[in-house]
């Protein structure tokens, strides 16, 4: 037991009981729990028995290595003497470069460093436990021996092997489970298109039996689905047709129009989500700005920000899938694997928080993020408190021990108070990339969600960031001009705050809004006990142009807590709003 004397608090840590805190802490910032999942439209598709076995091996990965490896790595960025904008597998429609010309990069293509064992020991070392890599990209190339054409990596280019037959082969040698990337969009074939589409698609069927049967596939990472002449009822039987395939096989759901029971997964891109998904879901991201190698392109992301990005996506219980993009001479960029060696180099230590890991019960925290496993938190600490405490807030559950993950793997404090459980940490960091703490809880997580509290002048200020979002489509989104509830696609689709007011009143009611002017006039209620304000949505011109809005007042008696509630009534248009945030203001009098 050993005790703290901070800013005349009194805290009594204790290293396996919870003590009651001697007085109530500051209100830390509401964190609201994640969302109330709503029913997984792919268990109901499979029955959660078959989604469980299927997605198992997946769901434990949660980090694989992305590939995307083609012709384009031949002019990796420049054509005739000038640098092209943009990312370096799109040269040939970025470029303007019509199908002759693009062609004449086969013969070019001798990549004779390729080494199919050294990718899959750097995939390994990085602590990836799958690859996917482009068999077929948008440019219609090949990589690998297919009987279906001459324009593939084996007869139309020196190189003559199959790089995927040898990377499949090294991947079960090393125990990594091998996938590949196919485009269905295709700028080299001729029947790509909506007039000879079923000849094009059978041409893919086939190359994609060639695939699934000789190649040992695991995952069918399908993108280019945006294409017009591609639909949800294409997508149905292409996915029937892998799936007699091979049953347990992994498809994304790029395989039809991303509708939430295409494939087994979501993949969002270059993004994280704002909160967990209700279903399973995977971050596809480059380390530089580009997919495809670029001579160009040095904008390296840290190998910091990439852990941070592994713990926020592995919190939210997601994948991480994490490109590299190979050279022409068939090479790994040395930038790609310095940062996949360190991020291999802490995967070793602290694995077990981030392997067979699920979403932890929290969306964000000014902290780091969180990782669970049944009577088992990991909090992942990115941003080490100053004053030496660790507030878990709103947590419920009985604590029975708190220690490093690594280093000397100490014992911690821990403490309770009216916020919820504190942790005693050591003045520094054991990891300056990420320091995990160990929380062992009896039962399941309960997280009492923090409730949003009135500022000095005794205005409460409900943001999207802390809303809890009641649905399916609704969610929060930042960046880009963005910090609200979008996505707000269905009009049963709700959203709460918990909040507590100390000085009790009557306030305005005030909400801050966007809506494309094509979008307006949805009807919504804001709901606070038995009153109700009710409001319309105007056009503010764009989903980034922010307006507020006066609703009217309301009432609240007493001090104590409530809960606020912003219902849709009505949408006529596509989406309800983006909605940023609602604010109470007291009314003098
Ligand atoms: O157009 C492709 C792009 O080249 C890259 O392959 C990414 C990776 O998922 N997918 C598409 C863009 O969404």
């Amino acid at each position: 037991m050993f005790e703290h004397n901070r800013k005349n608090l009194r805290v009594i840590f204790s290293a396996t009981l919870l003590l009651a805190a001697t007085q109530p802490m500051p209100a830390v910032q509401a964190q609201v729990p994640q969302a109330a999942q709503t029913q997984d439209a792919r268990e109901l598709r499979d029955g959660k028995a078959q989604r469980d076995r299927r997605m198992a091996w997946w769901r434990n990965a949660r980090f694989g290595m992305f590939i995307h490896w083609g012709l384009y790595a031949v002019p990796a960025g420049e054509y005739q003497g000038r640098k092209i904008p943009g990312i370096g597998e799109w040269i040939m429609d970025t470029a303007k470069i019509p199908v002759p010309a693009y062609e004449k990069f086969a013969p070019q293509f001798n990549p004779t460093q390729f080494n199919a064992r050294e990718w899959v020991r750097v995939a390994k070392a990085a602590g990836m436990q799958y690859m996917v890599i482009t068999s077929k990209h948008h440019e219609g190339f090949s990589m690998f021996g297919t009987k279906t054409n001459t324009y593939n990596i084996v007869q139309a280019t020196p190189f003559k092997r199959d790089p995927l037959k040898e990377l499949s082969a090294a991947c079960r040698e090393a125990g990594i489970k091998f996938g590949v990337y196919y485009s269905i969009m295709d700028w080299h074939h001729p029947d790509a298109n909506e007039a000879n589409a079923p000849r094009y698609i059978a041409q893919m069927k086939e190359q994609l039996r060639e695939l699934v049967t000789g190649y040992d596939l695991s995952l069918l990472w399908f993108d280019g689905e945006w294409v017009n002449w591609w639909n949800t009822a294409r997508g149905r039987d292409l996915e029937n047709f892998v799936r007699g395939l091979k049953p347990g096989i992994v498809i994304n759901n790029r395989i039809g129009k991303r509708q939430p029971t295409d494939g087994d997964y979501e993949t969002p891109e270059q993004e994280i989500p704002a909160g967990a998904l209700n279903t399973d879901w995977e971050t596809c991201m480059t380390m530089n700005d580009t997919w495809g190698f670029k001579t160009d392109d040095h904008n390296w992301k840290s190998t910091a920000d990439l852990l941070h990005k592994l713990a926020d996506i592995a919190g939210k219980g997601g994948n991480f899938l994490l490109n590299v993009g190979p050279t022409k001479e068939g090479l790994i960029p040395q930038a790609s694997i310095e940062r996949l060696t360190q991020m291999g180099r802490w995967l070793r230590a602290n694995g077990e928080s981030v392997y067979g890991t699920s979403a932890g019960p929290w969306r964000n925290l000014p902290w780091g993020r969180v990782t669970a496993k049944p009577g088992r938190l990991y909090l992942h600490v990115l941003e080490w408190p100053r004053d030496g405490r660790l507030v878990v807030p709103g947590l419920q559950n009985p604590v029975s021990g708190a220690r490093l993950l690594t280093g000397d793997r100490r014992t911690l404090g821990v403490a309770r108070n009216v916020d919820g459980v504190l942790v005693a940490l050591p003045p520094r960091a054991a990891d300056a990339l990420n320091t995990v703490i160990v929380l062992d809880i009896k039962g399941a997580p309960v997280v009492r969600p923090t409730a949003m509290r009135q500022t000095a002048d005794g205005v409460l200020t409900l943001r999207a960031a802390d809303a809890e979002v009641h649905g399916a489509t609704a969610r929060y989104e930042s960046g880009g001009g963005k910090d609200n509830i979008g996505f707000w696609t269905d009009v049963r689709d709700q959203i709460s705050w918990n909040a507590e007011v100390t000085r009790p009143g009557t306030f305005s009611v005030e909400i801050t809004y966007s809506c494309l002017a094509d979008n307006a006039g949805s009807e919504f209620a804001v709901e606070v006990g038995g009153q109700t304000l009710t409001g319309q949505v105007t056009s503010t011109g764009s989903w980034t142009t922010f307006q507020t809005k006066t609703l009217g007042t309301l009432k609240v008696d007493a001090a104590g807590r409530f809960t606020l509630w912003l219902k849709p009534l009505r949408k006529p248009g596509y989406a309800v709003m983006n909605l940023k945030s609602v604010t109470l203001r007291p009314v003098a009098g």
